[in-house]
């Protein structure tokens, strides 16, 4: 096993020349006891100056601490430098079970049954801590805040249940909210294999990060030579990774995955008043979009008291705490998109409600349109007016245009693929590095040029013609597939693509470059709810509506807007074995099998895309 520091660590590390902490904070290292007896290891850094009052920002991580050589946190001077600027208490806990906290690790602990007093959960955690701070730590203000970014951020979103009365203003930033439906470990019930695997394997083998140690370079090999994912556990962890055994266990949407997902209890944050929340979330992020938008949409429900904000940029996972945001990948934003949200969004942000410092400025939501490369003020996410639906039908030869389908088309009204479970499609260009312990094209692949897969021939694809004028969509996207498959299981992946001109960029290379703007997987036998797997009925039409989320873009004119559908996507996804087993975890070899998959562009099976298209 390999060890290695997180992505957002190395990124912070890598951010900025590194000033010498110690002058500007005395830092302090304490247990602080929770209700339940177990002490979790807690740094305190407070700001040298102590003529003022201070409000503490707390930030509670599995990931552990990331230390300059004099021993202080370096996210201070990076991803954090806004903040430290305009001074807080900064506190950082390990959670339970992690690094040198006690008690037990549970992957995102599903919340307390509230009749037992003495239970604990995150939210209880969050709650005891800030109550020893404030009595225990000098010079505050009262008043505490608590930020973080994927997992930090869902122990953020915790924070804000049942939440101390000193709890004033949070930002979460990621957070999964369902780890069956949308985030992490699955989409739409689709496995999240490479991710699972990795995941799992980092976060259980020990107390601290461990890399899983594949002896592949190319893990798109490593997890084809695996074979059926039931060998994970018969040839490597034997049952040994509590997480891993929990995905097999538990293949449906049940109890255990709806018990853990945040939603139903977000309803509990709504006491009396709703935390300030800035919600954050990144159009490309590779782990959690799902999530936060799911997050905000939940809580502004209740929002009676106008605090909880949305903003969304062109980044990737925790993108907008690194680095400028100028640029993702390839992609050019022409401007510091990262930079802008720290100065202008997030550091205002916990200065107006835990110092009453200026003004808060920010609309409901504030949205980046990739594209137009502009930032835009929304009254509401996604927006109400100004937005008119339409549907982007399939066409015959690969065309794809406004108009519904009329006739019949003389090359039949359907085309078709071979989908081989021992030849996927890979979601990345190969070699596929694994996502930690060195350097891993994991991070940006989202934004990847499509055009290394779009002439596969089990993906297809549809195009306009180049546009004559600008196309700006905003908000939800709808994929509706007509499809059918040999097989009586099938996984419909569905990308939406923004395709450059041919000529004319100023970086050659992105001349006809393949952005992918929104994707998302549906695992067919969850067409009718994801509680129950059903078998397909071979040969079948059947219409398929996939929610390929929310999206602020503008095509540019001179562009075409493409939709690509294909049936694997690995190892980002494990095969679906195209033949109805009751749990894929333990499908065997011979089940997996390759299916003719069909999918119609005709007037009775009008595949299209529904896009929220602004006037
Ligand atoms: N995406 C990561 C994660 C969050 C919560 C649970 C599991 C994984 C993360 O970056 O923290």
């Amino acid at each position: 096993m390999r060890i290695f520091s997180t992505m957002l660590l190395a990124g912070a590390l890598g951010a900025q020349t590194s000033p010498d902490l110690s002058q500007q904070f005395d830092k302090t290292d304490v247990m602080i006891p929770m209700r339940d007896g177990v002490k979790l290891h807690t740094e305190i850094y407070a700001p040298k100056s102590s003529n003022e009052r201070w409000p503490f920002l707390i930030t509670r991580t599995p990931y552990g601490p990331g230390l300059d050589p004099q021993g202080f946190r370096v996210v201070l001077s990076g991803i954090y430098a806004e903040l430290a600027q305009e001074g807080y208490i900064f506190v950082f806990q390990d959670i339970r079970g992690r690094y040198k906290s006690e008690g037990q690790f549970v992957m995102m602990r599903p919340p307390r049954a509230k009749s037992d007093a003495q239970a604990i959960d995150e939210s209880t955690d969050a709650y005891d801590t800030i109550e020893w701070l404030l009595k225990n730590v000098p010079n505050h203000n009262g008043r505490a805040g608590v930020l973080g970014i994927s997992y930090g951020g869902w122990l953020t979103v915790m924070a804000m249940i049942d939440p101390h009365p000193a709890l004033k203003a949070v930002s979460e930033q990621a957070s999964p909210a369902d780890m069956y439906l949308g985030d992490d470990f699955h989409h739409n019930g689709a496995f999240r294999l490479s991710y699972g695997l990795e995941y799992s394997a980092r976060m259980e083998t020990s107390k601290q990060n461990e890399a899983f140690d594949f002896d592949r370079f190319d893990t798109f090999d490593w997890f084809l030579r695996l074979g059926p994912i039931a060998n994970f556990n018969k040839k490597y962890v034997h049952e040994k990774l509590p997480t891993w055994n929990d995905f097999v266990e538990h293949p449906n949407y049940d109890e255990f995955w709806q018990r853990q997902a945040v939603t139903p209890y977000l309803k509990q944050a709504n006491v009396p008043n709703l935390v300030p929340n800035l919600n954050v979330a990144g159009w490309w992020d590779q782990e959690d979009f799902y999530g936060p938008l799911k997050i905000y949409e939940t809580l502004e429900k209740f929002d009676q008291g106008h605090r909880n904000y949305l903003v969304a940029g062109p980044w990737n996972h925790g993108g907008w705490a690194r680095g400028t945001g100028r640029t993702l990948g390839k992609i050019d934003f022409a401007s510091d998109t990262s930079k802008y949200f720290r100065e202008k969004v997030q550091a205002p942000w916990f200065a107006y409600w835990l110092k009453d410092k200026g003004k808060l400025e920010l609309p409901e939501a504030l949205a980046f349109q990739t594209g137009s490369n502009k930032w835009e003020r929304y009254d509401a996410w996604p927006p109400r007016d100004g937005v008119e639906r339409k549907k982007i039908f399939f066409h015959d030869a690969g065309g794809l245009s406004f108009d519904e389908p009329r006739a019949e088309s003389a090359t039949g009204d359907f085309d078709s693929y071979v989908s081989d479970p021992a030849h996927p499609v890979p979601y990345r260009h190969r070699p596929i590095e694994a996502l930690y312990g060195g350097p891993s094209g994991w991070a940006p692949w989202l934004v990847e040029d499509q055009r290394f897969v779009y002439e596969r021939p089990d993906v297809l694809s549809w195009e306009t013609e180049p546009l004559t004028s600008d196309l700006a969509v905003a908000g939800d996207i709808v994929a509706h597939l007509f499809a059918s498959t040999t097989g009586t299981d099938s996984d419909w992946i569905v990308k939406l693509i923004d395709v450059y001109p041919e000529k004319g960029e100023k970086d050659p290379p992105m001349n006809g470059y393949q952005l992918m703007i929104a994707n998302e997987v549906l695992r067919a036998r969850f067409r009718n709810g994801f509680e129950k797997p059903e078998p397909v009925v071979a040969g079948q039409v059947t219409e398929y509506s996939i929610d390929l989320h929310s999206n602020n873009h503008a095509y540019l004119k001179g562009h075409r807007v493409m939709v690509e559908v294909q049936s694997t996507w690995f190892p980002l996804i494990d095969r679906n074995p195209q033949k109805f087993v009751p749990n894929i975890f333990m499908a065997g070899e011979a089940d997996y099998q390759k299916a003719e998959q069909r999918v119609y562009r005709s007037p009775r099976y009008p595949s299209n895309v529904e896009l929220p298209v602004v006037r």
